[in-house]
């Protein structure tokens, strides 16, 4: 009964001790256009963006203090951002402007 009891106490308390697994989101460049077209993602999270068009996309962060070039992705290429800031930035692609993406990355 005690023992149980102290299972119960330690269940919840070594669940919290233990840091999240860094968690993966998946977005998608088909029709010329990012899907979806905004993530809201834990610091530490990556997004791997998988171009599924019929033309070549590119991964851009023009927001100051997150700036990244992941390069041109041709089609069926794929593309990996790790998020190491915590704060909101926006992606777009070079080549088609109106091709855009809003992450909020929190701690
Ligand atoms: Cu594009």
């Amino acid at each position: 009964m005690k023992r149980a009891f102290l299972a119960f106490l330690a269940g919840p308390t070594l669940l919290w001790a233990v840091p999240a697994l860094a968690g993966e989101h998946v977005v998608r460049m088909a029709g010329m256009a990012y899907a979806p077209a905004a993530i809201g993602a834990k610091l530490g999270d990556t997004i791997r963006f998988v171009n599924d068009d019929g033309t070549a996309h590119n991964v851009f962060v023009p927001t100051v203090g997150f700036g990244v070039d992941l390069g041109k992705q041709d089609p069926g290429k794929e593309a990996t951002l790790v998020l190491a800031k915590a704060g909101r930035f926006e992606v777009e692609c070079v080549f088609h402007p109106d091709m855009r993406i809003a992450v909020a990355v929190s701690r």
